[in-house]
Formats: structure tokens, sequence, C-alpha cells
């Protein structure tokens, strides 16, 4: 429905990617656990209140806290990639906010977000430089979700804020998973 006749971006990347890497002798697929297997994007609208419709984070510490029953806790001692989709976007505000900071085990456990990544304190981002991603509907946005960042709230429009968002990684040299 969201996308009518047009083709389903994430399947799109998904199975250009798959493709590519199987030249290069990678394995892409779904991550699966004992409960079965992974969802290739979810789709949200990020409601919270203040500053921030979705607070400063990372995305690393819940993939390294998955546990041992799911196999993509191996891909947070690599580069955890969100690829984010934005079908529909605010006229204002909804920026993707990025801080040049990677949190380490340390600094997390410090801030107390140790199972979570989530949500980083104003006074710990306090001194920390940031750049403001403006997006439009149509945008992607491809991350290193080790680095702190966080969605501005709408300020303006009607327009829902609309992301498809998936992550993905290296699990070894020969596998890559992709999950949400
Ligand atoms: O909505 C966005 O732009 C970012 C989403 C995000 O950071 C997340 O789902 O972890
Ligand atoms: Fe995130």
């Amino acid at each position: 429905m969201l996308f009518g006749d047009l083709v389903d971006p994430v399947r799109g990347i998904f199975g250009a990617l798959k493709r590519d890497l199987q030249h290069q002798g990678i394995e892409l697929r779904l991550a699966q656990s004992e409960h079965g297997q992974a969802n290739i994007c979810r789709a949200i609208s990020w409601c919270g209140s203040g500053p921030y419709a979705l607070a400063p984070h990372d995305d690393v510490a819940q993939v390294l806290c998955a546990g041992s029953d799911f196999e993509l806790s191996a891909v947070a001692e690599n580069i955890v990639g969100a690829l984010n989709f934005y079908p529909s976007m605010a006229k204002e505000g909804g920026d993707l906010r990025m801080w040049s900071h990677k949190p380490t085990a340390g600094d997390r456990k410090a801030q107390g977000v140790e199972t979570t990544g989530y949500p980083y304190s104003t006074t710990y981002l306090e001194t920390v430089p940031y750049q403001d991603l403006q997006l439009r509907a149509g945008d992607i946005a491809l991350i290193d979700g080790g680095f702190i960042h966080g969605v501005t709230s709408k300020s303006g429009g009607e327009k829902p804020r609309l992301v498809l968002n998936s992550f993905f990684g290296f699990a070894r040299p020969d596998l890559v998973l992709w999950w949400t």
C-alpha cells in the first residue's frame, strides 16, 4: 500500500547488495535465531516529546546484548550499519542528528545505558560536535550505528515522518546478516 506499483526500496537494496556480495563470495541473508527469522525492516513514526522524537542513542548496545540465541550478536564486533529509508517526511524538523562520538562499552556502563544504548543525556553530549541531516521524502540514510544519533522533533506540517529501518553488518568475513 505504501509503495503502490513502485519497487519496495528496502527489498531492492537488499537484493542488489546480495547479488553484489555473492560475486565476492560473501553471503547476505536475514539473521536467524532459535525463535525464527528476522524481518527485513520495520516502519516507524517516532513520537517522543521534548527536543527529540527519538532520543540520542547508539544501535550497538542492543546487538551486543542480543544474547547467545541470536547469531546477530557477532555483528557488534564489527560496524553495525543502519539503513533508513524515508517514504514520508515532516516539512520541518525530524532531522537525523549525528554526534561525532562512538561510545565504548566503558562509556555505556558509565552512562547506565549498557544494555540499551539509550538514551544518552544532554549533559553527556554537551561538548560533542554534531551534524543535522535534513531529510526529504525518498532519501536513504546509511549510517554507522555505533555513533550516537537521534531524531529531532517534528516541528511543522501535516505530513508524518516515517522511517523504514534495517540493520546489517559482517558476522563473519564471508557472512553479512540483516535484521530489524
Ligand atoms: O528515524 C531515524 O531517522 C533514525 C532511526 C534510528 O536511529 C533507529 O531506529 O535506531
Ligand atoms: Fe538508531
